[in-house]
């Protein structure tokens, strides 16, 4: 039986902190490779903080640093440790407003200060040459004075201008004057592009931007390449221009200001087909989306202006409620030059950023589907707005799901349309980061700056981060920077609160019209060119135009992965379609051959040894009573699903234990933390069972798995809360995606979200999964919400959301008291032939005619209830169990009491507040059940906890006495 291998934590090599390879002699080094003198130089840059840190080590004790060190600082001087020397990093240099001594020790020639002088500038150009950079097309960024940009700070003056100084190969020269390497710093460093890339702790990956940046090529774009991206200005300002003038005033967040975009993602794209991508997710926020919809994905220009027509879509195939023109995805086939790669834009709601996780959730359940295992097929592009960017805490919980194991795509690249405004608000009041990428240094991505203005840089920045993501299967990000032409929408007017900025823009040139002279100018295109290009693209928008009232807008019908997967959305289905239903029986050898195989470790296996006694019980009262208990009953769904063929995968909070202790899906050897994960052993051939432990995200966790769920219908997708309450979290995926997504999209979904609820004394939270706010969600059979009570149900429930030909999402209450309840046991023949989901558990055990009262409730109060009734003996109360609240089972009730005497009382019993859980989602639903019933009373009473504002009191005292007088209340018949 094989073990997965405990992953030991690769030891990295710094060589920037090896002292005892300085290799400081620079003229040394000259047969060595590049990297190499650049990572072992400790005239590199980067080793000034760690040559300061050693030479304070020298001064301290000289014989704490090794002898080739002691060398090098004797000789800086007289031979013994120079009390006022320092070698200082340039940016101490100029906060303490002193040239190092260094520079000034007159035992070292001028050639080597000159070097090490040049060096400590080169380092602060790369480090931030950013900051001087010419990134605002509008020119209205205030400049600073950088000293340490500045060469005088260095010591140099303007004599030094001519000198030339010894550079052994950095920028790529053997020796330069200082003027010539200033040219070369300011173009590399401060031009249109500026770079971030010094925070990279991995040395491969900053000398790889490093190298590139240093060595960019413009000349690579071919005449062609920059008529090409000539003919994308051309398409995405006319597509604008276009809808303005048929559309005046509809809101459609126009690209204008950004037009970069479209040749750079064209770039992208092309360059991604050639190297065997073969399909792209985008996700996108409002700005911009029409344009990209049009001339990136090709959907076709007269279903856009249908959409802005206000034309319907046929009503008969797709009634749901449809979404915004800007909100709405597409999914495409498109040929580079002879490669097919398909290109889908996700549906997105308003929310900005929310569609984050979701496209990362459908890229890492794509790349599963084509077993594209090192993320070269399937990728990700993500654009976003500066504002959101940085103001969404949602962004900043997605990218740290980038280099996760269990979530990794192999990065995603992100393209912020920087329009230095978000709405009315200017950056300062956005932002406390001097840019708006700055976020993304928590993961250390490379950040390309780049002048939206300058479509070439835009272009191969652009390239630039997909080939850093493609190399190092990491996130890449490029701040565009550009401006917004217009208001925030089309119907909006920017100069209440911006009109210097807007001022600047009515006179300020489209990048368009900037590059069609730069190509005029440099004979790359003539006028008839230009012209021609043009009239094309008009031409044919007006053919698109002209062909609306012919167009019938088809709804984005269920394609791939989905053929087979039927929809359900009438309200008034009732609940014996057996679509609904599925099956989900299973045999019983078969159950007990899965319960044992998740009970076994292999031999030699370590386990601890109180999992050994849980494990020997659920042994034993499988193989003797045949009975499970609720985690039991859970792995033997999940194991069962597994063995015929379908994939699950389960992430949350701690989830491979369990919060509760109670799941031991992933066992952990006590000598050598080796982990077997037993449901991925149950046999050979059997489906993979992936279980995550997930990060402390509930947004972007829930948003992952919703979009993984919507790509893959086939594979069973479980994400679990940690607490119920905690999914507040993800209210927006919840209500956004999970219960809207069907009827807006039509993007189904069968994601299982494990909610753990039940009140039990431990205060406000922890305690409800706020039941209420999904039931207040249910509609046009958009969810499934379940409270089960018996392990068995829980069984099917699991099974049921791959078993039949619908896919549903599924809000599942799920127990944490109960797991160690030894009421709550189901038999294996409970799970086995015949056997099925149970909507509504009636109460067998008693006497229907002797009834007085007839209580309807759900989970763990049911526990409560039963265990009292049977203390005190009542014959007269029956307890009878609500499985499911929505689809809401009305005629399995009608038909659970319809045995029971006239006049019985009927109540509603809840632990929660009144105000909360299920009761104003049953009240009505019941009373229609009790006029279709023979019982005399019409309406029914709930008796739960009086209404509250927190979900439960935080004192013990207090908790236990309303516990006890609500099961008092609801036992005890006046
Ligand atoms: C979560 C969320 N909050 C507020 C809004 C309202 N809103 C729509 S666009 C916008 C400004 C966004 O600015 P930015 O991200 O810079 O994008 P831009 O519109 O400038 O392209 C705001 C506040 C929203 N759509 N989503």
């Amino acid at each position: 039986m094989k073990r997965i291998k405990k992953i030991k934590p690769k030891r990295v090599v710094l060589p920037e902190l090896i002292g005892s390879s300085p290799g400081f002699d620079l003229r040394g080094k000259q047969d060595m490779q590049r990297e190499q003198v650049i990572e072992s130089s400790f005239l590199y840059g980067g080793n000034a903080v760690f040559i300061s840190s050693l030479y304070e080590a020298y001064l301290k004790n000289g014989q704490s640093v090794s002898k080739e060190w002691q060398q090098y600082f004797a000789s800086l001087n007289d031979g013994t440790p120079h009390q006022n020397s320092s070698f200082l990093f340039a940016e101490d240099v100029v906060s303490k407003g002193v040239i190092p001594i260094f520079f000034q020790d007159s035992s070292l020639d001028q050639a080597t200060v000159d070097s090490v002088r040049a060096l400590m500038l080169i380092r602060s150009y790369q480090v931030r040459g950013h900051l001087i950079a010419n990134l605002d097309p509008l020119g209205l960024e205030k400049r600073h004075y950088y000293p340490e940009l500045d060469p005088a700070t260095y010591g140099f003056g303007e004599k030094d201008f001519g000198r030339p100084i010894f550079m052994d190969g950095m920028l790529g020269y053997k020796t330069a004057t200082l003027q010539q390497i200033l040219q070369k710093l300011q173009a590399t460093y401060c031009s249109t592009v500026g770079v971030e890339f010094m925070h990279i702790q991995d040395s491969e990956q900053r000398i790889w931007v490093q190298e590139r940046v240093e060595n960019r090529q413009h000349s690579q774009l071919s005449r062609q390449d920059r008529q090409k991206i000539l003919q994308d200005l051309i398409h995405a300002e006319n597509f604008e221009k276009f809808l303005q003038v048929k559309y005046p005033g509809a809101k459609r967040f126009g690209l204008e200001g950004a037009e970069s975009l479209i040749p750079a993602l064209e770039f992208i794209l092309a360059q991604a087909a050639e190297r065997g991508v073969k399909e792209v997710i985008f996700g996108a926020a409002h700005r911009g989306r029409l344009a990209i919809l049009a001339n990136i994905l090709h959907k076709s220009m007269r279903s856009i202006f249908a959409e802005f027509h206000g034309i319907e879509h046929d009503l008969e195939v797709f009634p749901g409620s449809g979404d915004v023109k800007y909100h709405l995805g597409a999914s495409l086939d498109r040929q580079f030059e002879g490669h097919k790669v398909h290109l889908s834009l996700t549906h997105n709601p308003s929310h900005l950023e929310a569609v984050n996780p979701i496209v990362l959730g459908k890229i890492r359940a794509k790349q599963r589907l084509r077993q594209d295992h090192d993320h070269s097929q399937v990728i990700g592009i993500l654009l976003h707005g500066d504002a959101a960017f940085v103001g969404q805490g949602l962004v900043v919980e997605t990218l740290e799901l980038s280099g996760l194991q269990g979530y990794h795509t192999g990065g995603t690249l992100h393209i912020i349309i920087n329009n230095q405004i978000g709405f009315t608000t200017n950056p300062p009041h956005s932002r406390s980061s001097p840019y708006c990428s700055d976020i993304a240094k928590a993961i250390q991505a490379p950040i390309f700056h780049v002048n939206g203005d300058d479509p070439e840089a835009v272009v191969w920045v652009t390239q630039l981060a997909a080939d850093f993501r493609r190399q190092f299967s990491r996130d890449a990000v490029v701040d565009m920077v550009c401006y917004r032409r217009h208001g925030h929408n089309e119907g909006d007017d920017p100069v209440f609160t911006q009109p210097l900025m807007y001022k600047t823009i009515a006179t300020h040139p489209t990048t368009k019209e900037i590059y069609t002279k730069q190509l005029l100018d440099s004979e790359t295109i003539s006028m008839g060119e230009v012209e021609e290009l043009t009239h094309n693209f008009d031409q044919y928008l007006h053919a698109e135009f002209d062909a609306v009232p012919n167009y019938k807008i088809q709804p984005d019908w269920l394609e791939g992965e989905w053929k087979d997967i039927k929809t359900i959305n009438n309200p008034l289905e009732t609940y014996d379609n057996p679509d609904l239903i599925g099956h989900t029986a299973v045999d019983i050898d078969r159950l007990q051959h899965i319960g044992q195989m998740v009970l076994r470790v292999p031999e030699g296996f370590h386990l601890h040894h109180r999992i050994a006694k849980q494990f020997e019980s659920r042994t034993h009262i499988l193989e003797s009573d045949k009975r499970v208990d609720w985690a039991m009953a859970e792995s033997l769904s999940l194991g069962s699903l597994l063995v015929e063929g379908t994939a699950v995968r389960f992430s949350g909070q701690d989830s491979g234990r369990g919060t509760f202790s109670q799941r031991h899906a992933v066992l952990v050897d006590q000598e050598t933390e080796d982990k077997y994960v037993p449901l991925n052993h149950v046999q050979a051939d059997q489906a993979f069972f992936e279980v995550i432990d997930s990060p402390l995200s509930e947004a972007s966790v829930l948003g992952f798995e919703y979009g993984y769920s919507t790509a893959d219908p086939k594979s069973l997708v479980i994400w679990e809360a940690q607490f119920g309450d905690f999914a507040n979290g993800a209210q927006l995926i919840i209500d956004e995606f999970v219960a809207s997504g069907e009827t807006k999209w039509l993007r189904l979904s069968g994601l299982v979200m494990l909610l753990p609820h039940g009140y039990e004394g431990q205060g406000p939270d922890h305690t409800s999964a706020r039941l209420e706010r999904f039931l207040q969600l249910c509609a046009e059979t958009n969810l499934e919400v379940v409270n089960c009570s018996t392990p068995a149900n829980y069984f099917h429930a699991l099974r049921r959301q791959v078993r039949r030909s619908i896919r549903k999402p599924l809000i599942v209450m799920t127990p944490k008291s109960l797991l160690r309840n030894h009421f709550v046991v189901s038999t294996l023949a409970d799970m086995g032939p015949n056997t099925g989901f149970q909507l509504v558990i009636n109460d067998d055990t008693v006497d229907p005619n002797q009834i007085r009262r007839l209580i309807l409730c759900s989970g763990k109060v049911y526990y409560d209830l039963y265990q009292e009734r049977e203390k005190r003996q009542l014959m007269d109360i029956a307890l009878v169990r609500v499985e499911q609240f929505y689809p809401f089972p009305r005629q399995a009730l009608i038909d659970a009491l319809a045995a029971y005497h006239q006049n019985a009382e009927v109540i509603w019993c809840q632990e929660e507040p009144i105000n909360m859980g299920a009761w104003t989602f049953m009240d009505r639903r019941l009373e229609s059940v009790l006029e279709a019933s023979q019982l005399r009373q019409k309406r029914p009473k709930c008796i739960g906890r009086r209404p509250a504002a927190a979900a439960a009191t935080g004192v013990g005292g207090r908790h236990i006495r309303e516990q006890e007088q609500l099961i008092n209340e609801v036992l005890t018949i006046p």
